[in-house]
């Protein structure tokens, strides 16, 4: 009986850690630089996924599959500092935690395994933990998305709520007086200040890295179809508040919040994304060129807006990045006008003209666009915008 308990504590034990789903090498340097909007440029600590890449800030996204046994290869490339990777908001024991006191640091050109499992989709962050603070305000951070267990990309979680596209945004703000002087100056005395100064002023806002006039640049305007249901991915990894302000006509509903899902959703065009934390907003385009949005960063202890920023979600024919993985299709190719959804339907789809008239709304099968003219029409179905053409 013993012997039999212990053949399945190995074989489990070997099981466990023998199946790595997912498997990324990822590089911690001391060397980068930043340019914000007016020009200045600053150096920045960071991650990055090849040797030869620069370093950015954030650092590279992490897409894993809930389930995944998951292996982060981290190398410290950093010419000094020691580095971790703390994996923020996933459930990892504390020696892959990435805390150094409490599980390892990782020294220059020395190298160092992760190991978690991520059970629960959603969105989450990681940093280095090394000066608490400190390193991560040097620009040592980014994002973890957990997709639903087959990979889907188009569904928040299994047997969740589906969407066209999503648009990950991560707030976080720099403060360079602190940053070039207590951090990047002295970034070998390890006497340093480990916590956030009372000083602390930051001069530059950030959303995915970009700040000030780069946010409203056409350049950086979130692209999607017509009518598509998007799916936000708010989080902030700076030590301000931000808030998100949608316009009312975008419908915006709050679905999860730091990895989980919401008990009920929450309708609210304005949502607060505090230090660390992160929600996942659920945003119905329509038919218009451009939906606005505001995004501001505030001072926690005064509530001052520091920064009110713009930012556009843009429709467009064009310039969309093509879909993997629609979580529909439509057979056969309707050029004579009659098709068929590959799925049973299980609410209404729309059929919309290019100019945005809507000329449909029906659960009817099979589809009929026969009595339509030649051309290309816009077929919505479960927030996904697929184009039909008949001709
Ligand atoms: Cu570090």
């Amino acid at each position: 009986m013993r012997k039999k308990l212990l053949f399945l504590f190995v074989f489990s034990i070997c099981n466990y850690w023998g199946q790595i789903d997912y498997s990324k090498l990822i590089i911690g340097r001391n060397l980068g630089t930043h340019t914000f909007h007016d020009g200045l440029q600053t150096r920045i600590f960071g991650f990055t996924e090849t040797l030869s890449a620069a370093t950015k800030i954030p650092g590279p996204t992490l897409y894993l599959n809930s389930g995944d046994s998951v292996k982060l290869d981290f190398w410290n490339m950093s010419q000094g500092a020691p580095h971790t990777i703390h994996l923020h908001g996933l459930d990892v024991n504390q020696q892959n935690d990435g805390v150094g006191m409490l599980s390892f640091e990782v020294m220059h050109t020395e190298h160092g395994y992760y190991y978690f499992k991520a059970p629960h989709p959603g969105t989450y962050l990681y940093h280095c933990h090394v000066g608490s603070t400190v390193h991560l305000q040097a620009g040592m951070y980014g994002l973890v998305i957990v997709r639903p267990n087959d990979g889907n990309l188009l569904l928040n979680w299994e047997n969740g709520e589906s969407y066209g596209r999503e648009f990950p945004l991560l707030a976080s703000e720099i403060d360079t007086i602190w940053h070039n002087d207590t951090i990047l100056d002295q970034e070998h005395d390890m006497t340093m200040p480990l916590y956030v100064p009372a000083t602390y002023q930051p001069n530059y806002f950030l959303v995915n890295g970009k700040s000030g006039t780069q946010l409203s640049d056409i350049s950086n305007h979130l692209l999607a179809l017509p009518n598509e249901k998007v799916y936000m991915r708010l989080a902030n990894i700076g030590y301000y508040g931000v808030r998100y302000i949608f316009p009312s006509i975008l419908e915006a509903r709050t679905v999860a919040s730091d990895g989980r899902p919401l008990p009920a959703e929450v309708v609210n065009d304005t949502i607060e994304v505090l230090p660390g934390e992160r929600y996942e907003t659920f945003l119905q385009l329509g038919m218009d060129n451009s939906y606005p949005f505001t995004v501001e960063h505030f001072n926690l202890n005064t509530q001052v807006i520091s920064s009110s920023q713009t930012m556009v979600i843009e429709t467009t024919f064009s310039d969309v990045e093509t879909k993997e993985n629609l979580t529909f299709g439509v057979f056969p190719n309707p050029n004579n006008g009659i098709f068929e959804i590959n799925e049973a339907l299980t609410e209404n789809y729309q059929i919309y003209s290019l100019e945005g008239k809507k000329l449909k709304e029906s659960m009817e099968s099979p589809i009929s666009i026969s009595d339509y003219a030649n051309g290309s029409y816009l077929l919505c179905y479960k927030g996904n915008t697929l184009f039909i053409v008949k001709d």
